[in-house]
């Protein structure tokens, strides 16, 4: 071989050999970063079951949603006679058997604070099923992946609060030229207060919103929530609270199950 042939193979050799050593060393800082990232994360301390920094993103994408909502935006809604007949119930936390639907009433509690007696309302099913009804049919998303197109009726929930004057500072009726005077936060439970959601205010105000007590034109059967539930198309499943029998109002976040087990506040579609 010619000396020049060689020297062209001994640089190549050498390219070769430099073009590993950066390819490995790079790797290696990639995978370093890897793990002291992840190790950086999982010492954390949590906030209400994610990471702190999870949460944070949890928390802006929250700010994000309230920002920008608008209730002029609509979930699509389908003909009712595409609403499946057969429900899959999902979800029965609060639901117990010992439940005396004979004894039921819906207690709501207009101000935070007030310990007044005639700051408690209890109403019976016939009262709610008096104000205006509406139905909805759309496609109810759990986050766990499935959905279904469901008939639901009941009240629209700003109705209700309009109609009983809740959900104010000031005891008057809601008013959208001062939304200043609303309440930030709906909490709902469930008569054993196993399951709870709370829900902000202008999510509560969608047209959408519902405080249903029928499905498919028959009364809630008992494993979807009978007598009374939350229907919130703008929201995943897990706030479509089954079996409310206590509502309130707060300008802080009311306490929330999912939330407290990592999942994000608003569970907005
Ligand atoms: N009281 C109560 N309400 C609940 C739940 C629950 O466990 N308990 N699960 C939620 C979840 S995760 C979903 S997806 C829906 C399911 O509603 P369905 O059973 O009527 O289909 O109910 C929601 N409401
Ligand atoms: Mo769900």
């Amino acid at each position: 071989m010619k000396k020049k042939e060689l020297e062209e193979e001994e640089k190549s050799g050498k390219y070769i050999r430099r073009r590993m050593i950066i390819s490995f060393a790079v790797f290696f800082v990639f995978i370093g970063t890897l793990i002291i990232g992840w190790h950086w994360l999982n010492t954390r301390d949590t906030d209400n079951g994610a990471l702190g920094p999870l949460r944070k993103v949890l928390d802006v994408n929250e700010k994000v949603n309230n920002v920008f909502f608008s209730s002029n935006h609509l979930v699509k809604e389908y003909p009712k006679d595409k609403a499946v007949k057969h429900v899959r119930a999902n979800g029965d936390i609060g639901m117990g058997d010992y439940f005396d639907a004979s004894r039921w009433k819906l207690t709501v509690t207009r101000h935070p604070e007030s310990t007044s007696p005639d700051s408690v309302l209890y109403l019976k099913i016939e009262e709610i099923e008096a104000l205006p009804r509406t139905e909805i049919t759309f496609d109810f998303k759990c986050i766990e992946g499935w959905s279904q197109i469901t008939n639901w009726a009941g009240v629209r929930f700003s109705d209700f609060l309009i109609h009983y004057h809740l959900g104010t500072h000031s005891g008057k009726a809601p008013d959208p030229n001062h939304p200043e005077d609303m309440y930030k936060y709906v909490g709902l439970m469930t008569p054993d207060s196993a399951y709870y959601v709370g829900v902000d205010m202008k999510s509560i105000m969608h047209p959408q919103t519902i405080l249903a007590y029928e499905m498919n034109d028959s009364i809630l059967p008992m494993e979807h929530g009978y007598p009374l539930r939350l229907i919130i198309p703008i929201k995943y499943g897990v706030k479509h609270i089954k079996r409310i029998a206590y509502m309130y109002f707060s300008d802080t976040r009311p306490k929330d199950y999912w939330f407290e087990r990592g999942y994000d506040y608003d569970a907005a579609l």
